[in-house]
């Protein structure tokens, strides 16, 4: 594994979201924040009714777009909810649309203090991003984005599935599709 200043900041775990202890943990949300399936189900659930109604009051979120929470229940403090986008074959700028999700989501957690985020795989569930390349762009995202910040200090990618885990571990030492 390489021992670049970027990558010292980076972390995989595989393992549930909700579980996580640190300053922000990253919702795959939709644009209606309201809830949902996968993690933002899991999300809601733990985090308790607290967080439905903060969101109720945020009035959604475009794809791409990125907003802040509390975490009530949650052990993380804070959560960002970002929508990422529907995968539609790849050519309806879904690439845009996802690096965009990580790019907000830093940047909030940069304009709170947050020294830890915590991201799923964003779009890779429902709404179908292939895995390969959504690993390889959240990733590159990352990389760029921690290249010009010193917070948030730390980004761990949290993988609920060894497939995930693995192909995280093998982009971050360096493997993993070109983009
Ligand atoms: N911790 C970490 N990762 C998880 C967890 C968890 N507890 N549960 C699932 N994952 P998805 P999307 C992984 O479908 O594709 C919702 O209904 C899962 O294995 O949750 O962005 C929203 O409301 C996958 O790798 O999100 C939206 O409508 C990843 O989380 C829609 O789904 C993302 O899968 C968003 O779809």
């Amino acid at each position: 594994m390489a021992t670049d200043p970027i990558s010292s900041r980076l972390r995989v775990v595989r393992g549930d979201i909700t579980t996580l202890a640190v300053g922000a943990i990253v919702n795959a949300a939709n644009e209606s924040l309201l809830g949902g399936g996968g993690v933002d189900g899991a999300i809601h659930r733990a985090a308790g009714p607290g967080l439905k109604q903060e969101c109720q009051t945020l009035g959604g979120c475009p794809t791409g777009q990125a907003r802040i929470t509390q975490g009530y229940n949650l052990p993380a403090r804070h959560v960002i909810h970002a929508v990422g986008p529907r995968y539609r074959g790849g050519s309806s700028g879904e690439e845009a649309l996802l690096r965009s999700c990580y790019v907000e989501a830093m940047t909030l957690a940069e304009h709170h203090g947050i020294e830890t985020i915590a991201f799923p795989c964003i779009a890779t569930g429902l709404f179908g991003y292939p895995k390969d390349e959504a690993c390889a762009i959240a990733v590159d995202a990352v990389r760029l984005f921690l290249r010009g910040h010193d917070l948030p200090r730390e980004v761990i990618f949290c993988c609920f599935d060894q497939e995930d885990y693995d192909r995280y571990r093998e982009e971050l030492s360096g493997g993993g599709i070109a983009l």
